[in-house]
Formats: structure tokens, sequence, C-alpha cells
């Protein structure tokens, strides 16, 4: 309990934040997207990444909260970039456990009454490596998001136990290659052949895919002549808090 009330305090005293890391389209250089990522200025511990809190919240009231507030803060951000001119597509990383609450389509229908206009620039990432217990309820939850114009994706693809399950059941539009086979595939040859067998998947299935992991401008040019186009990691840019990525994009184009 000291746990919630110091996350909630945290997100009262404005410690928790937003990072914001780019997706583009490495063919042409075209910003697709950020994806949001959290983090905790803790005054003592210094800038925290989600894995060193978010295992501790995972599956109580608080994890529930703190999603509810990323999604509720992509949103706001969104406008924001929208009113300055910027029409920026938002990815945000939902928990399975929250996705599988049987109230999630309801909640997200809320959520997008009281941002109106969100939906077609909100992508919801699934962690492809979470407990998903039941597919088929996990597959209508997906169309239901897709019925409300608000694209999926299936987040680590490969590292779960059950990648081709998923695929399988799972009508995600877009699939996101683990960056530890595309960061790894110019070394060693497991994980190309991972990472082209991925490629082959998400055409034969007709779903969209990105790398993630592109750590080098080589990373990128491997992927566009093994046939993926849309990238994010260091090579393309850092996460990056909201107020810095306006001038991030002056200087990308
Ligand atoms: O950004 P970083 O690599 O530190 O993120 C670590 C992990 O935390 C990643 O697996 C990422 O998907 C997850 N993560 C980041 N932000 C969020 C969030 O807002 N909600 C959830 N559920 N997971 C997040
Ligand atoms: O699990 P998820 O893919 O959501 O995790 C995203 C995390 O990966 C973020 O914390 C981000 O900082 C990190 N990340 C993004 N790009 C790269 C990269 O090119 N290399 C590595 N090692 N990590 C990355
Ligand atoms: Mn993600
Ligand atoms: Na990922």
């Amino acid at each position: 309990h000291a746990q919630l009330a110091r996350m909630r305090r945290a997100i009262h005293q404005k410690e928790i934040e937003l990072f914001y890391e780019p997706k583009v389209d490495m063919r042409t250089g075209t910003v697709i997207g950020c994806e949001a990522l959290l983090r905790w200025r803790h005054p003592e511990q210094g800038l925290l990444s989600p894995a060193s809190f978010l295992p501790e919240l995972d599956q109580g009231t608080m994890g529930i909260e703190l999603g509810e507030w990323v999604l509720d803060q992509a949103l706001r951000q969104r406008q924001s970039w929208q009113t300055r001119g910027l029409d920026l597509s938002l990815s945000v990383n939902i928990a399975a456990y929250h996705l599988q609450r049987p109230d999630f389509v309801q909640w997200l229908r809320r959520m997008l009454t009281v941002h109106p206009g969100a939906a077609g620039g909100l992508e919801l990432e699934v962690l492809e490596t979470s407990a998903l217990t039941n597919l088929a309820a996990v597959g209508r939850v997906i169309e239901a998001c897709q019925d409300l114009g608000v694209k999926v994706a299936l987040d680590d693809f490969g590292t779960g136990y059950s990648s081709l399950t998923y695929l399988r059941h799972l009508p995600a539009g877009l699939i996101k290659i683990d960056r530890s086979f595309v960061a790894g595939m110019r070394e060693h040859q497991d994980d190309l052949t991972i990472v082209e067998g991925v490629l082959g998947l998400a055409r034969a299935f007709r779903r969209q895919i990105l790398a993630e992991g592109v750590e080098t401008v080589e990373h990128g040019r491997w992927l566009l002549r093994l046939g993926c186009r849309f990238g994010q990691g260091y090579g393309i840019a850092r996460a990056m808090p909201a107020d810095e990525l306006p001038e991030w994009l002056a200087g990308w184009q």
C-alpha cells in the first residue's frame, strides 16, 4: 500500500511523465507517429524506466489508474500538438490485465468521448509476452477497438511463448518485431532468420510490420532490403520529453 500511495503522489506531483519515441517510414523518412513511454522523474533515484516500477504495480488497481493516466495524457498531448499544426499518431502500451478487464472497451469508448476525434490517431500496443489467457475474448476486444477506429499492434513480437498462436487468433493490424532480433540480425544468422521469418509471416497474414531496435542507419538499410519499411529505435531517435519533439521533427525533415 505504501507503493500505491507513493505512485499516486508521484502522479499528483507530476513526477510521472510520458516520453515519445518517433516511428518512421524508413523508405521516405516520413514520421508516422510516436510511441508514448512512461518515465518517472524520481526525486532521489533520477529518471526511472517503467521496467523498474511497473512490475510492482502489476495487476492491481494502481496499474489500471496509471494506464488511464497514460492514455489520457497521451491524448491530451496529441491534441496540444494538433493545435500547433502537428498531426501525430500516438501508440500507447496497454497491459494485458487491463485489456482483459470486462469493462475495457467501455472504458476506451469513454476516453474517446472525452477526447473527440482521437480514435483515428491512436494505436494500442499489446505486449505479446504478456499472459493473454482467453484468446477468443481478446480477439473480440481487439475487433471492438478497431470498430471504434483505434489501431492495435502486437508488441515485442517473437519473444513470447505463443507468438504463432497469437498471430493466428488476434486480428491486430500491426506486428512490432522485437528489438532483440533486429539489433542482433547483422551479427547473428539466427536473429536474421527470425527477422526474415516474422516478415514472411506478417506478409502471409496481411499484417503491417514495424521493426523495433533500429539502432543504426545500417540496421535501417538492412531492414529496407528485407522489405520492412517501418521502424523505430536509437538510430532514428531516442524517446524524448514532449516539449523536445517539435524541434526534433523540424531537424529531421
Ligand atoms: O521505455 P522502456 O524501454 O524503459 O520501457 C520498458 C518497458 O515498459 C517496455 O516493455 C514498454 O513496453 C513498457 N512500457 C512503457 N511505457 C508503458 C506504459 O505506459 N504502459 C505499460 N503498460 N507499459 C509501458
Ligand atoms: O517493450 P517496448 O518495445 O514497448 O519497449 C520500448 C523500450 O525500448 C523503450 O524503453 C525504449 O527506450 C527502448 N528502445 C527503443 N529503441 C531502442 C533501441 O534501438 N535499442 C534498445 N536497446 N532499446 C531501445
Ligand atoms: Mn511498445
Ligand atoms: Na517492444
